[in-house]
């Protein structure tokens, strides 16, 4: 069997509000992403995939959608987004959505008609449930389940008006789907089929494992184990990748995508946001002969800095742990299955101050260091917007510089646990999602070319220095990097098929690897990344990388290839 296209493929993330926004209301669009549409081409990615555009309250900047068949107006209209589906076909590149059906927004008609009453309809088509044990509607404790909001607080609120609660696994604006009523499945599927046939290539589906909860047959869902640092309990494991879950992707792929094509009349590409998704479950959901999804967006690696207290609690991330997971995973779906391969999205902050070193001395090398890594491996490669130029983390100084309710949502229930905003602002400022959702930087003048407006979140000061303008004619420059990596995985076979093997697992320094692909030329790489600033001895420690030819680097060739210098990378093709 041909391995299939996206093996070979790059996707570039869109976050609209952020990209380029072309009315000057501060706030990004698909006009500017129509005109910023030749960026695509220059890095050679081949799929755009859009964060959300739809109708919404904006409560979750669009993750909250009242209206699956639109287009917000603040975004554009369904005519531009036509427009920019064909101006992206014209040029070879297809254009994955993003759906999000886990939840809607509290706006919604559907959720509008489900709380008018105990008897709506679509009253069964949401989580509603009598407050625990016959207590009062708003006691204290009433709430049907302990389960702690992604946002903070309780995952249930109460609505006055019929005493009853619904949940929420996100803000109290998105409610959350009832999957387990076939009507809403059904739903979905219909509004699915709508956007394929309007001509978009696939989806990439929010908290897609989210939607299949662990409930008995008699409606009671369980509570979960207390949460360090937080009032609530942690309900994850009644409802991430729960009893249904493989079922109804089955389905959805049976109702959805058989016999459905991308523009091309390639197949479609179909990627499942999962949070605690393990290896063992992303092999079920990815292989190819299950028929769910093509690949899963998991979360292992990302999780790796946390510490018992969540993500605002950041510990170091060290280098042994990262190659357990990534080697682990890359082990894990080499027979059957495919891997996603990330370091920023919008949920995250920014990988050249994670674990890269954004300051001036470094940062131009551990971003290109780093994506040499990410690239090399055996999965798909997904770019988000800014990474191509090594975007950094935001000097966050108070909490009203923070827009993400996440954020937010955290700050706020930690205060009222009697933390003051001292305390917190660390943890905020290295993992607030907000470090990714500040503008890209298109060039170093004012609101660095992104809005002539007031930009809805502040761009980040060192757009002076690093902006694309800048990198674009610049060989040196990350962004040229990015087209190299992109570039070879379409040139090498061996890149986009060959399998995967780490070495020096337990090195702290030195993160290594080999691809191999018989019958291919080459039909072996070597990969070396110094994942640091200290120069290491490569005679010494890795003897077989001395010698070889250099197919990629991230430095000038070396004078003297025993010495791996600090942030340097290297791609080494075989004997
Ligand atoms: O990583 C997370 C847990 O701390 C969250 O940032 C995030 O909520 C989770 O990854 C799920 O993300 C997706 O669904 C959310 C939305 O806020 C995120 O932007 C989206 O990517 C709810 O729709």
């Amino acid at each position: 069997m041909t391995a299939p296209w996206w093996t070979r493929s790059v996707v570039y993330q869109v976050y609209p509000r952020s990209f380029a926004d072309s009315d000057g209301d501060g706030m990004g669009d698909l006009g500017g992403v129509l005109e910023r549409v030749d960026h695509f081409v220059d890095l050679g990615v081949d799929v755009v995939w859009l964060s959300p555009v739809y109708p919404s309250p904006q409560d979750d900047n669009g993750y909250d959608i009242s209206d699956y068949r639109d287009v917000d107006p603040v975004f554009g209209s369904l005519a531009l987004l036509d427009d920019l589906t064909d101006a992206l076909h014209d040029r070879g590149i297809r254009l994955v959505m993003d759906l999000v059906v886990n939840h809607t927004s509290d706006e919604h008609p559907w959720f509008v008609a489900s709380r008018s009453s105990t008897t709506s309809p679509t009253r069964d088509w949401y989580w509603w449930r009598p407050p625990r044990d016959g207590a009062a509607p708003g006691a204290p404790g009433a709430e049907p389940t302990n389960w702690r909001s992604a946002f903070g607080g309780s995952a249930w609120q109460l609505d006055e008006a019929t005493g009853e609660y619904y949940l929420h696994l996100f803000s109290r604006k998105q409610p959350d789907l009832n999957w387990e009523n076939p009507e809403v499945r059904r739903a979905v599927h219909d509004m699915m089929r709508w956007w394929l046939d309007r001509g978009v290539d696939g989806f990439r589906m929010d908290v897609i494992n989210f939607v299949s909860k662990h409930v008995e047959p008699d409606g009671t869902l369980h509570d979960g184990p207390p949460m360090p640092g937080s009032p609530w309990g942690d309900g994850s494991a009644q409802f991430m990748s729960g009893p249904r879950i493989h079922e109804f992707l089955g389905e959805m792929h049976r109702e959805v995508f058989e016999g459905r094509t991308a523009f091309d009349g390639g197949p479609l590409l179909v990627v499942g946001e999962m949070p605690g998704v393990t290896v063992e479950d992303a092999r079920l959901f990815t292989d190819p002969a299950r028929r769910e999804v093509d690949m899963v967006f998991q979360f292992e690696h990302v999780d790796l800095d946390h510490g018992p207290h969540g993500r605002y609690d950041p510990q170091p991330l060290r280098l042994v742990d990262l190659k357990t997971s990534f080697g682990r995973w890359q082990a894990g779906l080499a027979e059957a299955g495919w891997n996603s391969l990330y370091w920023d999205k919008h949920d995250q902050p920014r990988i050249v101050s994670r674990l890269g070193d954004d300051s001036p001395a470094h940062r131009r090398d551990s971003a290109t260091c780093l994506a040499t890594l990410l690239h090399l491996h055996r999965g798909t490669p997904y770019l988000y917007q800014g990474q191509e130029i090594a975007m950094a983390n935001f000097p966050f100084e108070r909490l009203l510089d923070f827009r993400d309710i996440e954020s937010l949502g955290w700050a706020h229930e930690q205060q009222a646990l009697g933390r003051d905003v001292a305390e917190l602002l660390p943890g905020l400022r290295a993992q607030s999602r907000d470090n990714a959702r500040t503008p890209v930087q298109w060039d170093d003048t004012r609101n660095a070319g992104f809005t002539t407006g007031e930009p809805w979140i502040a761009v980040n000061p060192d757009h002076t220095t690093w902006n694309v303008a800048a990198q674009r004619d610049d060989p040196r420059s990350v962004l040229a990097h990015y087209r190299r990596l992109i570039a070879l995985r379409k040139e090498l076979d061996v890149v986009a098929t060959g399998d995967f093997a780490m070495l020096l697992p337990e090195h702290e320094q030195v993160y290594a690897f080999r691809r191999r692909l018989p019958g291919a030329d080459p039909a072996e790489l070597l990969v070396v990344c110094n994942v640091g600033g200290e120069p290491v001895d490569l005679d010494v420690l890795l003897p077989e990388a001395v010698g070889r030819e250099l197919v990629l680097g991230n430095l000038p060739a070396p004078d003297d290839d025993a010495v791996l210098r600090g942030w340097e990378a290297r791609v080494l093709s075989g004997s």
